[in-house]
């Protein structure tokens, strides 16, 4: 395969013309770089209205040959994961290649052997080792889609999108390693089980030799693998065919399964990883996300395996042992690019700078940041301390239903701006819009959009293609609509300001606001709550949760460590709220709808910024919610 990045100015300047002239013909020819079965009949089949997306129609291809086989007859030996364990004393790993395609073809067999099929959906709730990276690769070689579900997730948040996706199976594994803490995986999954019906097969991986309890369907990783061999065909896909369903929470209650496909993703993936970290044979990249999101599946597995990069897979926490932890591995791999959240530079520059210069980073050459809008002390500490003024930092704005990075610089080839993401990647049509969807010119602020395909954009929401267009295609017609507000400056680089709905970005995990509200109000003694994010030093927003209770409770602190649990039971411990106050209202219009504009500004302590608030049902509510806070 051709080198698909632009190393120069001049040739991304060039990429760009033809990417707005001929669109078509600019993603052939990066699509053509890759392994086909066959050739695609139609390059591009959309329509925003219906809306529908269809690239490389007609194509037919496995993505696993070309992350895994092409790579064997020129590259065997090159390492394709380095897996760094939570601790640092146990030996991290090297899987070559050659080695990963056996592993995979094995797991895949596996699979097989327990009556896995093409289409099937198999939930991956696993720690961050190579056995997951393997399983996500394993479900892709024989056809079926895999759902990878957060290992910090509770049994609830399992057990929901097992059953909205109706899997078929469930490989997980005993317990995780995550910093001083164990999570015990297999009893979650237990706990989750006992709410589906559709898995038939569990598979359990044996990573802390925890004891476990023991059902039926439950089949030990070490011994399935035992009986099967690495001889695995990949099954041969359509271009179109789903290849993975993610969940990602949504402004009401249900997850939405965003669901992404073979042909586009790949070429995306490939594409917006190789340009945007400048990625160069024999470099050790390192993105410090989970594969359980997003960034993990395009930027840790498929795009670097795709390019036949070096990709690390860290199963720890940046604090443990110790706070040092991701220098101590970048100096120990002699890692050139990472890529890491602005949550995790935040909390790492409260630290002594020292914790940074005692270890060797003089191998990084790219800094990369993603999840939500790094601000300029994070920034200048990251460049400064991290990078020696001597990396570009990209700062890439994207989401689980763009699939890859939309809005970059490219690393050393495009200007970078601080606090900016920059400037679309070439093929990709951003705009500004107003309220009433008209398209704002020049230096602006607005309501950021897409008006044209790109190749790796979600295709529906698994079950509910009725709310993939009411979501994304229905507030500005003829557009995809991130739900995420943005400036451009006179260059046109955006700045993406926040969203513009009722998702709350805390620590770089996309939160709704909705169903934090649900798992409050399953409280017996909570009438109603609303939730609302505020800034946080640390963690960019963090949660506010406003409840009215229904008896009149002496011990409020009784009731919000009781609500604080519930939350961490019902979603995860990510979604805990920090402030819980309980009051007496709600400030509501007089239709009956929450004014959460108001609460933001209550919770963020910007009293002066409220307005008029006469207009309000209760007005005198907000009085009180400022004395108590
Ligand atoms: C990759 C990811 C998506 C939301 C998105 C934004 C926010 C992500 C940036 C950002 C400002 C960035 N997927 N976001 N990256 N905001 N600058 N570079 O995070 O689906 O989990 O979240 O995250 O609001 O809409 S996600």
């Amino acid at each position: 395969m051709d080198d698909l990045a632009y190393r120069s100015i001049a040739a991304y300047e060039q990429a760009k013309d033809q990417a707005s002239a001929q669109p078509e013909a600019f993603w052939e020819a990066i699509a053509n770089q890759f392994e086909w079965h066959q050739k695609w009949d139609k390059t591009l089949e959309y329509d925003f209205h219906k809306p529908e997306v269809k690239w490389f129609f007609g194509g037919k291809l496995n993505i696993t040959e070309n992350c895994l086989d092409r790579h064997l007859k020129t590259q065997p030996n090159q390492t394709a994961i380095i897996f760094e364990p939570n601790d640092p004393k146990e030996t991290a790993q090297h899987i070559s290649y050659e080695e990963l395609h056996s592993r995979v073809c094995r797991v895949a067999n596996m699979l097989k052997a327990h009556g896995a099929k093409k289409g099937d959906r198999i939930c991956l709730y696993m720690p961050m080792v190579p056995e997951l990276a393997i399983s996500v690769l394993a479900c892709a070689r024989i056809g079926a889609i895999h759902s990878v579900v957060f290992a910090g997730f509770s049994a609830a948040a399992l057990a929901a999108r097992i059953n909205d996706a109706d899997c078929a199976m469930l490989v997980t594994a005993d317990g995780g390693f995550r910093g001083a803490k164990v999570t015990p995986l297999k009893a979650i999954a237990d706990e989750a089980l006992t709410h589906c019906t559709s898995i038939k097969t569990s598979i359990v991986l044996k990573r802390t030799g925890q004891e476990v309890a023991w059902n039926d369907i439950d089949v030990w990783w070490h011994e399935a693998l035992a009986e099967v061999d690495d001889h695995c065909p990949a099954e041969i896909m359509d271009s179109e065919d789903p290849l993975f369903i993610l969940y990602t929470s949504g402004s009401t209650g249900k997850p939405k399964g965003m669901v992404h496909t073979c042909g586009g993703y790949m070429v995306y993936t490939a594409y917006s990883f190789q340009n945007v970290f400048q990625y160069e044979k024999g470099d050790v990249y390192w993105c410090t996300a989970d594969i359980g999101w997003i960034t993990g599946h395009s930027y840790i597995v498929y795009g670097p395996l795709a390019v036949g990069a070096t990709t690390v897979m860290f199963e720890g926490v940046p604090s443990y042992p110790e706070c040092d932890r991701f220098w101590e591995v970048c100096a120990k791999h002699k890692v050139n690019q990472f890529y890491t959240a602005p949550t995790a530079i935040r909390a790492l520059q409260k630290h002594p700078v020292d914790l940074v210069s005692k270890h060797d980073l003089s191998t990084l050459k790219v800094l990369g940041s993603v999840g939500e809008p790094i601000n300029a002390e994070a920034w200048h500490w990251y460049d400064n301390h991290v990078g020696k003024n001597n990396c570009p930092i990209v700062d890439t704005w994207w989401q689980t239903e763009t699939g890859g990075i939309l809005i970059s610089s490219l690393a050393g080839v495009t200007p970078q701006k601080p606090t900016y993401a920059t400037l679309p990647m070439p093929g990709v049509q951003a705009v500004l819009l107003d309220n009433e969807g008209n398209e704002l010119a020049d230096e602006n602020e607005g309501i950021l959009a897409i008006k044209y395909p790109w190749p790796s954009i979600a295709r529906t929401i698994w079950g509910d293609h009725e709310r993939y267009k009411n979501v994304y295609f229905s507030a500005y017609p003829g557009y995809y609509f991130p739900g995420d507000g943005a400036l451009r400056d006179a260059k046109g680089n955006y700045r993406i300001t926040g969203r513009v709905d009722d998702v709350v970005i805390v620590s770089g995990h996309n939160l709704g606001t909705a169903p934090i509200e649900n798992a409050l109000n399953e409280h017996p003694n909570v009438v109603e709550s609303a939730v609302v994010g505020f800034p946080h030093d640390v963690k960019g927003n963090a949660l506010y949760a406003f409840v009215i209770a229904k008896n009149v409770v002496a011990d409020h602190e009784a009731l919000i460590a009781a609500l604080r649990a519930l939350v961490a039971q019902t979603i995860g411990p990510i979604a805990k709220p920090d402030r819980i106050q309980v009051v007496s209202g709600l400030p509501k219009t007089r239709s009956g709808k929450i004014m959460r504009r108001i609460l933001r500004k209550l919770a963020a302590g910007e009293y002066d910024q409220l307005g008029d608030v006469s207009t309000l049902l209760n007005p005198e509510v907000v009085e009180e919610i400022k004395r108590n806070s």
